[in-house]
């Protein structure tokens, strides 16, 4: 009998990251939650075990190089990795956003990216057909006035993602880009805004039904699950009230 793939989710102890572990174990894969949060991530795991998945956690951030290192030397082959976590802090005009929130958006988003994903792509290869997910979001495409530093980073994992596209081609690994535009997740825009709960609603005032961490769960499990010879490059996914990324129907 094959041995049931596996699937690595990092940031997976709230939002798309934990919708994502969610969908993927409903679709077979053995999944590794990984997030800062050990227990968030173990009661997860639980959670999927006792409804009868295959589910394990491990307390892993991702800008820590050396216990990536670590956490890789645990597989030998892997199907699949979703390089969710990352974020955003401070919506502050370029002339006066802090280099602080910058640089630690940089890390988050693009090193963190950099650190599991090389530190996987020999178990990714091994496996034969392994599938990398990168989690951009639609300020990786298109500037945004206040999106700064986070355009910024974003931007930078768009181009990780077609750069070692173009690297890997030939190898039985593929990236798969999914762009989200506005989600509408418990802690995305909360911790944009440093807990400041009254601004962060005001990003999804009067818009009718942003997405959900589970329509992006969705968008991912379907790109992943493409048969082999097929790669999703880059999948933007929005609400329908939105246009772009300035441009946003609300009801007010
Ligand atoms: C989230 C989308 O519009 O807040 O990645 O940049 S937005």
């Amino acid at each position: 009998m094959a041995a049931t793939p596996i699937a690595v989710v990092t940031g997976a102890s709230s939002g798309i990251g934990a919708a994502t572990a969610r969908q993927l174990a409903a679709a077979g894969y053995r999944v590794v939650l990984t997030a800062r949060r050990g227990d968030r991530v173990e009661a997860l795991a639980a959670e999927l075990t006792e409804a009868g998945h295959q589910a394990t956690a491990y307390a892993l951030d991702v800008t820590d190089r050396a216990a990536v290192d670590e956490f890789a030397t645990a597989f030998r082959s892997l199907a699949v990795l979703v390089n969710n976590a990352g974020g955003a802090l401070g919506a502050d005009p370029v002339a006066t956003g802090d280099p602080a929130d910058w640089r630690q958006m940089y890390e988050t988003n693009v090193i963190g990216t950099l650190n599991v994903t090389q530190a996987l792509l020999p178990a990714l290869t091994a496996s034969g057909d392994g599938t990398i997910v990168i989690l951009s979001s639609t300020a990786a495409l298109a500037a945004y006035e206040g999106g700064g530093g986070y355009v910024a980073a974003k931007h930078g994992e768009h181009v990780l993602a077609e750069t070692l596209r173009l690297e890997i081609v030939g190898t039985p690994v593929r990236v798969i880009e999914v762009a989200p535009g506005m989600v509408r997740t418990e802690e995305f825009a909360t911790t944009r805004f440093r807990g400041d709960t009254e601004k962060a609603a005001q990003v999804y005032a009067g818009v009718d039904a942003p997405l959900t961490a589970d329509d992006v769960a969705d968008t991912i499990t379907w790109a992943v699950t493409r048969p082999s010879h097929v790669n999703i490059d880059l999948l933007v996914v929005r609400p329908r009230a939105q246009a772009s990324n300035s441009k946003v129907h609300r009801t007010l």
